[in-house]
């Protein structure tokens, strides 16, 4: 870790960049997560590197739908498992969900490394891609899923996505849930619920929501969702970036 003084006016987001590097340097992360953190740096700065209230709507219909899930999924990448391990394993135990290694850049070696990262952050039963269960309408290695997972989900937690297997899982009639920080994004524009929202700020508040949420009838939680709409959510998010500049 590099030497960063709590006094320095970046220090949080000089931070995470470290934690990122770190990701990487342990193989966890790959070497283009960097290229997607520096994005989601410039999308941060332009929301004002503060969760705002479109991200607050989302993550109330997100936290609705993963609750009326039959089976909900959480999806990890290298650049989530290096940022927000502890919060990953807490959600799977709050919501009763398996953690799914999927990634993009294919490599059983980061596999590997993200499933063992996530145990030494108390994951118990962490699934990984098979070649049993593949999902269709998409050739990336993330085509490669647990039977016992993503594969059968009917909700994805889906956190920073390259947009291929969004599309995917939609057509699939999966609904997807993701954290996002460019509203432009294909994945943005895609999802069911996008969170547009740093991953290491939206993960705590999507937990607790879910915590709050888990005595509400089912009922209500139709009726969260009924009231979402995930256009006017990406609409206000343009809206802020504009009016900050
Ligand atoms: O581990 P792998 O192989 O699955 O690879 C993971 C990455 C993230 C490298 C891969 O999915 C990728 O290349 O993603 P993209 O196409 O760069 O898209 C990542 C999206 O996440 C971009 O829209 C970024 O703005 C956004 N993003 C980056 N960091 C964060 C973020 N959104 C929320 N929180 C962040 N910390």
């Amino acid at each position: 870790m590099s030497d960063v003084p709590e006094s320095h006016p970046r220090y949080l987001s000089l931070k995470l960049r470290d934690t990122i590097v770190a990701g990487v340097e342990s193989g966890v992360t790959s070497i283009h997560g960097l290229m997607a953190h520096g994005r989601g740096e410039a999308f941060d700065y332009l929301i004002g590197e503060k969760t705002q209230p479109f991200a607050m709507d989302a993550i109330r219909a997100g936290a609705a739908a993963l609750l009326l899930a039959k089976h909900p999924v959480i999806s990890v990448n290298g650049n989530v498992a290096a940022l927000t391990p502890c919060e990953l394993v807490t959600f799977a135990s709050v919501l009763e969900a398996p953690l799914e290694v999927n990634i993009f850049h294919a490599s059983k070696e980061r596999e590997g490394a993200i499933q063992e990262h996530l145990r030494k952050h108390g994951a118990t039963d962490v699934l990984m891609p098979t070649t049993d269960a593949q999902l269709s309408f998409i050739d990336s290695n993330r085509k490669f899923v647990h039977p016992e997972g993503i594969f059968r989900a009917d909700v994805v937690f889906v956190p920073l996505e390259d947009g291929d297997r969004c599309e995917a899982l939609q057509k699939m009639g999966k609904t997807v849930v993701t954290v996002d920080l460019n509203p432009m994004s294909r994945t943005a524009k895609c999802a069911g619920v996008t969170i547009v929202d740093n991953v290491v700020r939206a993960l705590p508040l999507l937990i607790q929501k879910v915590q709050m949420l888990q005595n509400t009838t089912l009922n209500e939680l139709r009726e969260i969702i009924s009231q979402y709409s995930n256009d006017k959510t990406l609409q206000a998010a343009l809206q802020w970036i504009r009016r900050k500049r």
